[in-house]
């Protein structure tokens, strides 16, 4: 029988197979029939529960409470057996070293060596990439550093105040997020930080009206520069600033973030205000690089570095502790029990920290475009779910909204619960009383509410028999639902810089237990290309064949369009 864990090489391929018949995949499905039917109260008869199936790590300051996971000892055997047969950990040796596991776009997947805080080379196509990498570190620092001083000034002498970043996915969600996770580190050299991402004008339009051309500097961040929505919002940041301080103030006023210096120098941008990155740096991974620059100038160019080693310090415990004591690891098996035995159809991430409430979004592209594939590692098409649903809310506003679904609705919805024992910020009692929910949410839904307990409640409240029965059922909470507790010491860089790690090494072993390419992005180029054959249509340039309703939709909306309107910008 062909060893079909077998690393793939490039350019090579395997026999046919099926995972699922793999004697690791049944072994999990044999269990979960007994699993299936165990309940979290049971579990937790064991006192010991929390010592087993807890990872604490005192160094970086987090602590990962999986306990409250409906697995056991051998449970947990199985999963991680089927991580090891499935070559996790050589997988993870290939991609820090610079092997091309990206191999539908024959490119290396590199973005922990921007993290790289040791002086180890990292070897690409035989060339040691971190002088490169340091040599963009530096120059993001001196930029970062000279502006928050005042010593880059606008076209007209006048120190900036507002930097607006121009970009989209990957090159938007990464540093917006962090952006919105620091600002409380932001002090008084702290630029105000705008983030234009959607093509639509009134993204634009709403920064503009808040900022003045003199005290502006506009960010482009774009792997390829050619993304229409970026260079849509660039160009008209470019004509607004000239119509207000002519053409020459270009200069002063953009810097590029890119892979791309052709396209960047066609837009008028000098060469030397490009920040350079790397094929190797996929956009859903770049805050780390030069995409990193308006962090850099939020919070300043030390901190930034202190989220580089936070991540770094994750990537060592990734590639050094063993499974049983590996957060991302354990995070991923526990995933794919959910996913692949349990059926369950999304997954949740609820962050309690105001300050992480971009934290699930920037997660969803993260996961969902690494993981929302369906051919394997064979180029065939798999016949196993793959790719979470993720979604959420910071606490406790979800609690307010959506929890209602996951306590008692019919849908299994596993959760990470992210919490701070310190956070930057001190207002009187309010963590106090957002930490007490924290751990509130888990232990109602690991263990819900009896019917007994429902029951003896209503009795005590003195309510008559019929209101007892009318009400017993609906009070009732099954339990048995699933959660993570990731509890953390301090919100600080790099505790953020560890969590964001965490996850990246999650989905990428999700990507290696499902064999699929987490590293490409083909449902992305399709909606970069759509939209380009409509566009002449609608302003009567072109017309192209249609079904019925998207040439009615089309057609309403020329006929209705009004025209000759004066422009906002
Ligand atoms: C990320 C994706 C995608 C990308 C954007 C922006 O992994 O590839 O979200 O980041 O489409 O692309 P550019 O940076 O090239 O403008």
């Amino acid at each position: 029988m062909n060893n079909v864990w077998q690393i793939k090489t490039k350019g090579e391929f395997m026999a046919k197979f099926n995972l699922t018949k793999t004697s690791q995949w049944q072994n999990l499905e044999k269990h979960f029939e007994v699993m299936k039917e165990v309940h979290l109260r049971d579990l937790f008869k064991n006192e010991n529960r929390f010592d087993e199936f807890s990872i604490c790590d005192n160094n970086i300051g987090i602590t990962f409470d999986y306990s409250k996971n409906i697995i056991n000892s051998e449970t947990l055997r199985f999963l991680l057996d089927f991580a090891k047969e499935a070559k996790v950990h050589q997988y993870s040796e290939k991609m820090f070293s610079g092997e091309k596991i990206n191999w539908t776009e024959k490119r290396a997947v590199l973005h922990t060596a921007l993290r790289n805080r040791s002086s180890k080379p990292v070897l690409f196509d035989g060339k040691d990439i971190m002088p490169s990498i340091n040599a963009v570190l530096e120059k993001m620092k001196k930029f970062s550093r000279d502006l928050r001083e005042g010593k880059w000034l606008g076209a007209t002498g006048k120190k900036i105040t507002d930097v607006v970043n121009i970009g989209i996915g990957g090159s938007d969600l990464g540093p917006r997020m962090v952006c919105e996770a620091l600002k409380f580190y932001a002090d008084s050299s702290t630029p105000a930080v705008h983030f234009v991402s959607n093509i639509d004008g009134a993204d634009i339009l709403e920064v503009l009206k808040k900022i003045n051309p003199e005290n502006s500097l506009f960010i482009v961040a774009s792997k390829t520069f050619t993304t229409l929505e970026t260079i849509t919002n660039a160009l008209t940041a470019r004509k607004w600033l000239v119509a207000k301080l002519g053409e020459k103030a270009v200069a002063n006023h953009f810097v590029a973030l890119s892979t791309n210096a052709k396209k960047v120098v066609e837009f008028g941008i000098d060469e030397n205000n490009m920040f350079e990155f790397w094929d190797f740096v996929g956009g859903r991974y770049s805050l780390w690089s030069a995409i990193g620059l308006p962090i850099a100038c939020f919070i300043g160019f030390d901190k930034f570095e202190e989220l580089l080693e936070g991540a770094y310090y994750m990537d060592k415990h990734f590639l050094e502790a063993p499974f049983e004591k590996n957060i991302p690891v354990i995070a991923a098996v526990l995933g794919f029990w959910y996913n692949n035995f349990f059926k369950a159809e999304s997954y949740t991430i609820l962050p309690y920290s105001q300050y992480l409430h971009r934290f699930t979004a920037y997660l969803q592209q993260c996961d969902m475009e690494s993981n929302g594939k369906t051919i394997n590692f064979e180029n065939e098409k798999i016949n196993y779910s793959t790719g979470s649903i993720l979604w959420g809310e910071p606490g406790t506003n979800g609690q307010h909204s959506f929890y209602q679904l996951i306590h008692q609705g019919s849908k299994f919805i596993p959760c990470d619960f992210i919490g701070f024992v310190n956070p930057p910020e001190n207002v009187g009692d309010h963590h106090e009383k957002l930490m007490a929910n924290f751990f509130a949410q888990p232990e109602a839904l690991a263990f819900g509410l009896t019917k007994d307990e429902v029951y003896d409640e209503l009795t005590k409240s003195g309510l008559s028999f019929a209101d007892i029965e009318l009400l017993t059922p609906h009070k009732v909470f099954e339990g048995n639902k699933p959660t993570n507790s990731i509890l953390i010491d301090n919100l600080t860089p790099k505790t953020l810089g560890a969590l964001i790690a965490l996850y990246e090494h999650k989905i990428f072993t999700q990507g290696i237990l499902w064999r699929v390419n987490s590293f490409d992005q083909w449902g992305v180029q399709l909606g970069k290309v759509l939209a380009n054959v409509i566009l002449p249509e609608l302003s009567k340039k072109a017309q192209n064949p249609h079904d019925c309703s998207t040439k009615n939709l089309i057609k309403i909306f020329i006929d209705k369009k009004k025209t000759n309107l004066q422009e906002n910008i």
